[in-house]
């Protein structure tokens, strides 16, 4: 049985933002879907989520045509989360998932390959793929988004493993998960490409910069997690889902797993906004867009996130979701969170002996 909760105005520091031609964009990704997202019940739940206007707040000042390119990326995902990993056979089938994404990424890597030809999921990827390239994205953002790809799709196969099993991982082992099986790293060389930049190999690889968009990662998938635990509670199936981790292993009640989870993805959000803000103190032109970008990310999930009839699934059983954000976190604490393998972030902003309460000294927003 589904435990109801009201979830209350959530801490998001970040300025909300959208492409200008965000109609458009929409119009454009439902026409895309009816080639691609061959399920009729499927693309008509898509299309009416609003997908085209969240890539349009991820991207509200970039090239439009990537901008289509990444509503039409978001559909392809959200079509392979909801047709394959959550609700499809293969969801409760780690090896053979397994199989069928490496032939997908394939297709993702070498889009001439004459593989699943017949396949319009995989020639959805194919097209994305050949957009991508065409658009003037470098061997090494392309390689990029192929591994983050392969990481993605490594997380929903771990994702099966627990569904498959009836577990539910403790707090650490699916905080690792999540920060990949909510395909944001697949999104970040789409943010460079749509920004018309591209971050040198070595800046986008230090530990801090990593680490802020590992956080931009955590805080828009326990967002989800707390937007989306309506629909997913609700649903026959097995979910996965940070408040479902806290009721299982930690022997909170819904509420008390809801604040935590708020409290702690607050922590991240505070954290974030620090390391960023040391950041930009000698940040290149294109780390500076790539931070505010990842604000626009974070940002973006939330606007959509709160709005979307994905989450709200108006009707009969509507969620109880917040209409607007606060601005002050509910808890500021700079201690690191206990959880093992993102507890390294912290050490970051401590390492050249700084107090461990930083001021927040700047709004990584545009
Ligand atoms: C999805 O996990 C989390 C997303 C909402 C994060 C932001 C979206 C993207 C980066 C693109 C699409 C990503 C996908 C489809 C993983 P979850 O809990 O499966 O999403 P749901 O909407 O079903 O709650
Ligand atoms: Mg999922
Ligand atoms: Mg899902
Ligand atoms: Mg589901
Ligand atoms: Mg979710
Ligand atoms: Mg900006």
């Amino acid at each position: 049985t589904r435990g109801l909760i009201s979830v209350p105005p959530i801490y998001s520091p970040f300025w909300p933002a959208i492409h200008p031609h965000h109609e458009r964009v929409e119009r454009r990704t439902a026409a895309w879907a009816e080639t691609y997202i061959v399920s009729e019940g499927l693309r008509a739940n898509l299309v009416a989520q609003g997908i085209g206007g969240f890539a349009a707040r991820i991207l509200p000042e970039g090239d439009e045509a990537v901008v289509d390119i990444l509503a039409d990326f978001v559909i392809w995902l959200f079509g392979v989360d909801d047709g394959y990993c959550e609700d499809g056979a293969l969801g409760t089938r780690p090896g053979e998932l397994a199989t069928t994404l490496s032939r997908l990424l394939r297709v993702a890597q070498n889009p001439q390959a004459p593989l699943l030809e017949g396949d319009q999921l995989a020639n959805g990827l194919r097209d994305l793929r050949q957009r991508i390239s065409a658009r003037g994205a470098t061997p090494a953002q392309v390689a990029r988004w192929v591994d983050a790809l392969r990481e993605y799709f490594l997380s929903v196969v771990c994702e099966a493993h627990y569904r498959s099993q009836g577990l539910i991982p403790d707090l650490d082992d699916y905080t690792l998960m999540r920060i990949y099986d909510g395909a944001t790293t697949v999104v970040l060389p789409l943010l460079e490409l749509g920004g018309g930049y591209e971050l040198s190999p070595d800046e986008r690889d230090r530990d801090e910069v990593r680490a802020v968009a590992e956080m931009a990662s955590m805080i828009i998938c326990w967002d989800n997690d707390i937007f989306s635990y309506h629909k997913e509670s609700g649903s026959s199936g097995y979910y996965l889902n940070v408040l479902r981790v806290l009721t299982h292993h930690y022997g909170l009640t819904l509420d008390e797993a809801l604040a935590q989870a708020i409290a702690q993805r607050d922590r991240v959000t505070t954290l974030f906004v620090d390391l960023c803000a040391e950041l930009y103190r000698s940040a290149s032109p294109q780390l500076e867009r790539y931070l505010d970008s990842l604000a626009h990310f974070v940002r973006g999930s939330q606007d959509w996130g709160i709005s979307s009839r994905r989450y709200l699934t108006p009707g009969a059983d509507p969620a109880d979701l917040p209409t607007h954000f606060r601005s002050n976190p509910t808890d500021s604490s700079s201690r690191p969170l206990g959880i093992a393998p993102i507890a390294w972030w912290w050490d970051l902003v401590r390492s050249d002996g700084r107090p461990s309460t930083l001021p927040t000294s700047r709004n990584p927003g545009p």
